[in-house]
This record gives C-alpha cells, structure tokens and sequence, in this order.
C-alpha cells in the first residue's frame, strides 16, 4: 500500500525523530524520567504516531522502526547520563505486542543495551493492556527475562483495554500508567474520579508506581497528589519535545 511504501523510504531517509516527555515525581516536583515518542517528519509535514504506528504494525515494519526507536532514545539518554543526568533517570520505551513477541527481541534487546552502554536499571518498556490479552504466556515469560535484566515494565492506557483485573496477577510488571481519559474527566465527573482513585489503591497494594497520563492544569496534579498518585506526565508539565530543547 501507499503508506507501506512510504514508511520504507521513511526508514531509509532518516525522517523518524524521537521526542521526549517528561515525568514528574509529583512529591519533588523535579523530573524523574521521560516517555520516548516517535514522530515523523514526512515530506508531507509531521505525521502522528497514532496514524503511522498502526500502519507499520500491519506491513510488519514496526520491527524495524520499534528497533530504531529502542536504539535512539537508549543512546540519547545514555549521552545525558554520562553528562551528569541523574543516575536514576528513567526512560520509557513503547513497545508493540507484535515488535515484542518476535523470537529475537530478547536479544536484540540486550545488544542495545551493550552498544548503548545504558544502564538496565534506567530503562522502562511500556506495554498496552490489550498486549497482556493476546499471546498472554509468551509475554509472560517475556517480562520474566526482561525484569532478570533489570529492565522495568509499564502497563500503559490502563483501564481501557479488554477489562484486565482478572489477569493481571500472572504478569511481574513496575509501573501502571492511567490512561489519559480518565484524569481528563476526573474533577467533573464523579465516577472517572472514583475509577482514578481506585486504579491508585490498587497499584499501591500491588507494590507498583503509578503515572498519571495526560495532566493539563494545575488542579488536575493537585488531586492527584491528595489521591496518592506518584508520578505524572502531561502539557501542564511539558509537551513531547527533542532533548535538545530540555533544560540542561
Ligand atoms: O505521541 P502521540 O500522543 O501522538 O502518540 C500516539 C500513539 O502512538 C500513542 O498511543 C503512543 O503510545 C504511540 N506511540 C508513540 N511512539 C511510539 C513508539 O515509539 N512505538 C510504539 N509502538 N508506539 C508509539
Ligand atoms: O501511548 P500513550 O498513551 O503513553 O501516549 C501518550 C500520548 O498522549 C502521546 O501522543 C502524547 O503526545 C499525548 N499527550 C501527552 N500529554 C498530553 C496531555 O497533557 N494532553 C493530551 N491531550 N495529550 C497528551
Ligand atoms: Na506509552
């Protein structure tokens, strides 16, 4: 198809970008980590994840890109670590249950990490929930090496995939992330609030932080903070930006 095509000479021109969000640690206030997004400057202007990620999926690219992006924010952040960043500075990696589940991922996985030379234990991979779903028993052996590694892992858009409660116990994961939906809505609406509030108590029984998506005011963090939630990313923080227009 068109965008097949398109997406392949992307990769050989050199038009993919990584942005970085950061991640706030809503006690300090102070900039824990960042989440890595790809962007494409196509030709065409900008063109968004959400149109090109499920088009790479489907033509099978996204081994290749999902690769790319893994290598670039693992050295970009490397870089700022051997500049003096925080040593417990954290990046967050999406990854596809497609790019995820391929045989060698593993491996491929390790290779960076050596050739990087980023430390493990400051790098996160985020899942989505509905990865859980399918192919539920290679993902779960996945996450076991990968956490041996001493890599951590992130449910991502919780609470909007196939409802997960029941299955979520088989899987040792660091980090759920609230999907965005729900703290949009959460001081206007009584029950999103109510969901917000019980996705926090459940992350602090199961022992793992919580990241609050999409934070856009003020008052949206303040309730969060009072709510119990850890950590949060969002506009009111920062957009998605290139390192090189972080603050040093
Ligand atoms: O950055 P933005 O909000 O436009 O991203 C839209 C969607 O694309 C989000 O769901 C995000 O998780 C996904 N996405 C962004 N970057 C990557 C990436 O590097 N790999 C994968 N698999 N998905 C990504
Ligand atoms: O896959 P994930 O849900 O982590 O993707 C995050 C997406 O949300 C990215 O496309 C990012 O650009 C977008 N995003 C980040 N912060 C905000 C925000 O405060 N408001 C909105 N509407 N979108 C955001
Ligand atoms: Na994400």
């Amino acid at each position: 198809t068109r965008i097949t095509n398109e997406l392949k000479l992307a990769i050989e021109r050199q038009e993919f970008r990584v942005y970085f969000q950061p991640v706030i640690d809503l006690q300090t206030g102070e900039t824990i980590g960042a989440e890595a997004l790809i962007r494409w400057q196509s030709p065409r202007g900008m063109i968004s994840p959400g149109v090109f990620i499920p088009a790479a999926e489907d033509s099978g690219l996204i081994l290749q890109i999902g690769n790319w992006v893994l290598r670039e924010s693992c050295q970009q952040i490397a870089n700022k670590l051997k500049a003096g960043w925080r040593s417990d500075f954290d990046v967050h990696v999406n990854v596809s249950v497609r790019q995820m589940i391929q045989s060698d991922f593993y491996e491929q996985l390790v290779q960076i990490l050596q050739e990087t030379g980023l430390p493990p234990h400051n790098l996160t991979l985020e899942i989505t929930e509905s990865c859980l779903v399918t192919q539920s028993e290679v993902v779960a052996s996945l996450i076991k090496r990968v956490r041996q590694l001493g890599v951590s892992i992130a449910i991502d858009d919780f609470g909007t995939g196939y409802s997960s409660l029941a299955y979520l116990h088989q899987f040792d994961f660091d980090y759920l992330k609230i999907d965005q939906s729900f703290i949009a809505r959460m001081l206007e609406n009584i029950q999103d609030e109510a969901i917000v509030s019980a996705i926090i108590s459940m992350a602090s029984g199961f022992k793992v932080l919580l990241v609050g998506e999409g934070v856009e005011t003020e008052l949206q963090a303040n309730r969060l903070r009072e709510l119990g939630c850890q950590r949060v990313q969002g506009y009111f923080f920062g957009r998605p930006a290139p390192l090189e227009s972080w603050p040093e």
